[in-house]
């Protein structure tokens, strides 16, 4: 360097005689060029470095080649004093890097194809140069690569020794600047196509309602990432023979005169799809897979093509190609790295977006199923105006009385006596139902009951019953025990309680493995699921929702209270809150406390389903025979199954006598007990429910040895041996 004084190189003559020493260069000009080399891109860099040695070797232009080793390229940025404009990046086999390595001795190096490519884009063939691979210092691998293009040849023989030299004596100290600067560049770009990626992806996750839509989404963003003229998709037929174009540059085929197919294997995307690999041609005229017909017809002219397969898990679903980069001479290892990404992205938006179709398609049937359903379930206005115009005033004297049965009402007459229950508790004043939609909504309710021997209408009907009798009896409404709405829920719960229940539990179901076990089993209660989901059908079915005249908050509160009291008929449930329901009454009830009227209401639902066990023993008995013919026919359907019933489900097995002590000890007596407390007047239920566990004490001898225990109940015998209890 002009400015460096004279007696400093003399120094550097000492320094030569170290083993570091320079032969080569000069330290003082190499400490100029360390100097320089700070806060610039390696682009800026390398023209310093290329600089540097053009002025040392007189070579018309020199050139870095640099070698990225995480991703196996080779980097060209700048050539001579320029930077290209597109910068060129080339994949290099390792095997390209073991005989870079081996041949350490520079020279007109023997050059591998991959490299005399890359080579001529930037040298004429005619030049002499001369290749100078740079080692790190740790790993002893290739860091880079000094072309020196037609240099000054030295008077001596041992030019390239003396150019070879001075390259090695410079990077002993620029390598490091370098290789730090296109480490830090490489992370801030694979930083973001990260970002650009997450981008894409969100993208085509929020397009999986529609298919075109989202294919049409995929080619757009693979274009613009890769910067690509034109991108087709292709998808594998069902038959797995052809490639169809399903959208070409961002224009459906249906648009288009005819469709494009390909057979798989021919051409380079058929050959994508059949092998899977990505394809990346430089030149798509010299490549042997390429068809011109398509250019000729269409007047495109193809350069370069990005071609790579899109899977699903079962395999390839179709094909991808990207033509001609926009900003670049072909698509480089990046552009790769993209199309892998994208490939992997698209293949599972693709299979969500079937799935997505599949369960779009299958909640249609479901409710087209449903909307067939309702229309044969449909109540006919004729029903609606028999009840509406009912002159029977409906006053059975006993119907108000804790101990009265209705199974004593008639048949006919069940719904008209329903709607008298919700006209006496003011409800159809208070809440502003319309009559004709009320008696809709309880016809309704009938016809989702299924005829079962015990779980059908005349059990919704008795419950229904119980939870009015209840109302009345405690005054629940007027003591503040329950909110009107709480009372109305608690009615309506009672009425919808059992819907659809197909005379088997919920254990039965699990086994069976049914419909409804794998709709409801990860929640628990699947029947009582079942029932209230039933329930809320109704509700939602034209003309039947009782709710209409409700506010908003009213109407969600409902919904709560619907949900809160059927679920807590599943008698797992009870047991599960029997101890917090107990604690919580008997030490004194705060009608203010809306936890402890939601409990409140649990346990009359346990009370309302179980009532029949606290009327007189011919209903508690008729009550017995109906529930072990269902039990004792889910019993005969297990064992049908090849599956093994419990004891109280096996005609052979059960004692019902054994078996009604245990529930009536074990639930009926706690829990009337329980309401006992809050209310003295129920003192009369347990009263019974103890009466009547005696008379199963008294019976128990008859079903001793007896092979049909339903036949023993049904017998003139049990009825007397009761009856002289029963009168004392
Ligand atoms: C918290 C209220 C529970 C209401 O749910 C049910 C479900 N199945 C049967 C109640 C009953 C029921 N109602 N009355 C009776 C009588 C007189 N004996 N039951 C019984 C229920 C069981 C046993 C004897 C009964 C217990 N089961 C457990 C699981 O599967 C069915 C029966
Ligand atoms: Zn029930």
């Amino acid at each position: 360097m002009a400015h460096c004084p004279t007696q400093l190189n003399n120094n550097s003559c000492d320094l030569q005689s170290t083993s570091n020493a320079f032969i080569a260069s000069d330290p003082f000009e190499i400490l100029d060029l360390c100097q320089s080399l700070t806060g610039n891109h390696s682009a800026a860099l390398e023209i310093k470095l290329n600089k540097y040695f053009q002025k040392k070797t007189g070579a018309g232009v020199v050139f870095l080649i640099t070698i990225l080793c995480e991703t196996e390229e080779a980097l060209v940025q700048a050539v001579g004093d320029r930077i290209l404009d597109h910068e060129m990046r080339f994949p290099i086999t390792s095997k390209l890097f073991t005989e870079i390595e081996q041949s350490s001795t520079s020279g007109e190096m023997h050059l591998h194809p991959e490299l005399r490519t890359l080579l001529r884009y930037v040298v004429p063939e005619t030049s002499t140069y001369l290749t100078v691979p740079v080692f790190h210092p740790i790993s002893k691998t290739v860091s880079l690569l000094t072309c020196i293009v037609d240099y000054d040849p030295k008077k001596e023989d041992n030019t390239e020794q003396h150019y070879t030299k001075l390259v090695e004596e410079t990077f002993r100290y620029c390598l490091t600047t370098i290789l730090n600067t296109l480490s830090f560049e490489e992370e801030r770009r694979l930083k973001r196509q990260c970002q650009s990626l997450l981008v894409v992806a969100r993208k085509l996750f929020s397009r999986l309602g529609d298919l075109n839509d989202l294919l049409r989404e995929i080619m757009s963003e693979a274009r613009q990432l890769t910067k690509a003229e034109r991108c087709s998709l292709f998808l594998l037929d069902p038959d797995h023979v052809h490639l169809v174009a399903k959208v070409f540059d961002g224009v459906s085929h249906t648009d288009m005169c005819k469709e494009v197919r390909i057979a798989k294997g021919q051409g380079i995307a058929g050959h994508v799809a059949a092998t899977g690999k990505v394809f990346n041609i430089r030149d798509a005229y010299r490549h042997p897979l390429f068809f011109k017909g398509m250019d000729e017809t269409t007047g495109f002219k193809t350069r370069n093509i990005l071609c790579f397969p899109i899977r699903d898990e079962q395999g390839i679903i179709g094909v991808a190609q990207l033509c001609n980069k926009t900003d670049g001479l072909y698509f480089d290892v990046f552009d790769e790295e993209v199309a892998l990404a994208f490939s992997i992205y698209c293949g599972i938006s693709l299979m969500h977006s079937l799935v997505y179709k599949k369960i779009q398609d299958a909640q249609a049937r479901s409710k087209l199923s449903n909307e067939l359903m309702i229309y044969h379930m449909k109540v006919s206005n004729s029903d609606i105006k028999r009840v509406l115009n009912c002159k029977n005033d409906h006053a059975h004297t006993d119907f108000n009385t804790l101990c009265f049965s209705p199974r004593e009402i008639p048949d006919d007459e069940t719904i008209c006596y329903v709607l008298k229950m919700y006209e006496t508790l003011g409800f159809i004043e208070t809440f502003h139902i319309k009559k004709e939609i009320l008696i809709r909504f309880i016809l309704h309710v009938q016809k989702g009951y299924r005829d079962t021997p015990y779980h059908n209408w005349w059990h919704a009907f008795t419950v229904t019953h119980f939870a009015y009798l209840a109302i009345i009896n405690f005054d629940l409404i007027q003591n503040k025990y329950l909110t009107n709405i709480e009372g109305l829920a608690l009615i309506t719960s009672c009425l919808c309680h059992d819907l659809d229940h197909r005379g088997t539990n919920n254990s039965f179901q699990q086994k069976s493995e049914s419909v409804l076990a794998s709709l409801y089993s990860s929640e628990g209660s699947v029947m009582e699921r079942h029932h209230l989901s039933q329930a809320i059908c109704i509700l939602n079915t034209e003309g039947c929702n009782i709710l209409d005249g409700l506010q908003g908050h009213e109407y969600s509160k409902f919904l709560d209270l619907l949900k809160l009291n059927i679920l807590s008929t599943d008698l797992a449930q009870h047991m599960r809150q029997y101890t917090k329901q107990e604690a919580t009454l008997c030490s004194g009830f705060n009608p203010e406390n809306t936890q402890q009227r939601l409990l409140l209401l649990s346990l009359l639902m346990t009370c309302c389903d179980l009532c029949e066990q606290t009327k007189v023993w011919s209903v508690t008995r008729n009550t017995a025979v109906l529930i072990y013919e269902e039990f004792f026919s889910q019993g005969d359907l297990e064992k049908s199954m090849g599956k093994n019933p419990s004891e109280q489900m096996d005609r052979e097995k059960a004692s019902i006598p054994d078996l009604q002590i245990q529930f009536i000890n074990s639930i009926i007596i706690p829990v009337y007990s329980l309401l006992a407390k809050l209310f003295p007047n129920a003192q009369i239920l347990v009263d019974q429910a103890i009466q009547n566990r005696n008379n199963w004490e008294l019976i128990k001898p008859l079903f001793e040895n007896q092979s049909n225990p339903l036949e023993v109940l049904k017998s003139p015998q049990v009825d007397e041996i009761c009856k002289q209890n029963d009168s004392k």
